[in-house]
């Protein structure tokens, strides 16, 4: 498929997912807003028409919580997902949560500063009214995105390093990656956990490609034991059976706590606030680096319950490359792994990005959700922090394969590395998004 027609089928994926005030997920498996889903698919609609990304801003911002949080879905009127609203009964619980609308009770990677830095590039780019409404945005958006990284540094630092921590695989939004297994491993679901019926299994081609039922058991009752504790972050962080922190959430965090001081700057926003996004930053960049194993050099997630380092490699690994801070050598070394024959060189890859785990690795399932399958996506992300960050042809050749794997049209929510295979969603808004995103700014 060429360049136009990819471009005219990834605006009609988004229009077609789209409810009025929120583009949803996927149309069948996901069919509501998810936090970091949202902010990818407002860089696609940026550059489609900048009013409807700001709607889309102001939708997921009419879920934040009062403590600042912003919840990893904002539900929409559908059913067909579960948990469901009467499954988290977050605003039943927890004086936080709005009534309306309804939202989960947990989060996901803040990359919702990158997602208004687009947005406020496309309105400057534009006529006046276009401006006009990406600076309100702005004015609007600033403080509450403040107050989203200042709840993750206030209340997902468990051990004061900088290092942010999730208390459940999908706050990560790589649900069942391996480098969950051991964590879950010690979630013991209790006899008590209310039963409940799957709604995904049904809408993916495959059930071999979601997670299990145990996994499922395991998923619903650190649910079950956060609505016990009414959401209270500070309790749930200190009684769930679950915390780990997560490198890749921590990469994003300083990346975003970076790109929202910038836009702070040029929106005239408190300079204290501004000062403290750059500490924040500092801190988190620092302790990404810290966790990086002394023997492979990839940076490592750590399993505060269990006191221990996860060292099963993933994608995860690369978050330096994300967030900066490594000289000018361990750069180029990372980077050569990255393109070396573990990882995006892999000889059996049908395009060169990267593999959510290296075929090379034990843990290698090519089918399977988070265990080696590509994300579009996550290659965005990580092209667009390396041109950030400098390292433009890696940034230009991800881009490049990732276009290729697309060119099916399917905008498939992941692929099969050996094979090219559209997996898990069709019609998937957030690869339709970045498709978008990549044919226009090239
Ligand atoms: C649970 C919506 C979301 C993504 C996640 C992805 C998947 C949900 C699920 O779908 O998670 O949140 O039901 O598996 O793992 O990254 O945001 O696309």
């Amino acid at each position: 498929m060429g360049s136009v027609a990819l471009a005219s089928g990834a605006a009609w994926v988004l229009a077609g997912n789209d409810t009025g005030t929120m583009v949803t997920a996927s149309p069948r498996l996901y069919p509501h807003m998810w936090s970091w889903d949202a902010a990818f698919i407002m860089v696609g609609l940026a550059q489609l028409d900048v009013d409807r990304a700001a709607r889309e801003m102001e939708t997921l911002l009419s879920g934040q919580w009062a403590d600042g949080m912003i919840p990893h879905i904002v539900f929409s009127e559908e059913n067909g997902y579960f948990p469901g609203p009467d499954r988290w009964q977050t605003a039943v619980v927890c004086e936080h949560a709005p009534a309306r609308p309804h939202t989960s009770g947990i989060c996901q990677p803040p990359v919702h500063a990158i997602a208004l830095r687009k947005i406020v590039d496309a309105g400057r780019r534009r006529s006046g009214a276009d401006r006009r409404r990406a600076e309100s945005l702005l004015h609007y958006s600033w403080p509450r995105l403040f107050a989203w990284q200042r709840w993750l540094a206030t209340y997902r630092d468990p051990l004061g390093t900088g290092l942010i921590a999730v208390t459940h695989g999908w706050e990560s939004g790589m649900d069942n990656s391996p480098r969950w297994d051991s964590a879950y491993a010690a979630v013991q679901p209790g006899a008590d956990l209310p039963p409940y019926v799957r709604k995904d299994l049904d809408k993916v081609g495959d059930e071999g490609e979601r997670p299990t039922d145990a996994e499922y058991d395991r998923y619903l009752w650190l649910i079950e034991e956060m609505r016990r504790v009414g959401y209270r972050p500070d309790e749930v962080v200190r009684t769930g059976s679950f915390l780990v922190g997560d490198v890749f959430m921590t990469a994003l965090f300083a990346l975003s706590c970076e790109v929202l001081a910038e836009l702070g700057e040029e929106g005239g926003q408190p300079e204290e606030q501004i000062a403290q996004l750059r500490r924040w930053a500092a801190r988190s960049r620092a302790a990404v680096l810290d966790t990086r194993d002394p023997v492979t050099g990839l940076a490592r997630d750590y399993d505060v319950r269990a006191g221990q380092w996860v060292s099963t490699p993933s994608i995860a690994g690369f978050a330096p490359l994300l967030c900066g801070g490594l000289d000018p050598q361990q750069q180029a070394e990372m980077l050569a792994v990255l393109e070396g024959p573990d990882w995006m060189g892999h000889p059996d890859l049908v395009v060169a990005t990267p593999p959510t785990v290296s075929p090379s690795s034990p843990h290698f399932m090519p089918k399977q959700y988070w265990r080696g399958p590509q994300w579009p996506v996550i290659s965005w992300l990580f092209s667009w922090a390396m041109r950030r960050g400098g390292m433009y042809d890696t940034a230009a050749d991800i881009r490049a394969e990732t276009l290729r794997l697309v060119s099916d049209g399917t905008f498939a929510e992941y692929y099969h590395p050996l094979t090219g295979a559209p997996l898990g969603s069709l019609s998937q808004s957030w690869t339709a998004a970045v498709v978008l995103d990549w044919l226009y700014e090239g």
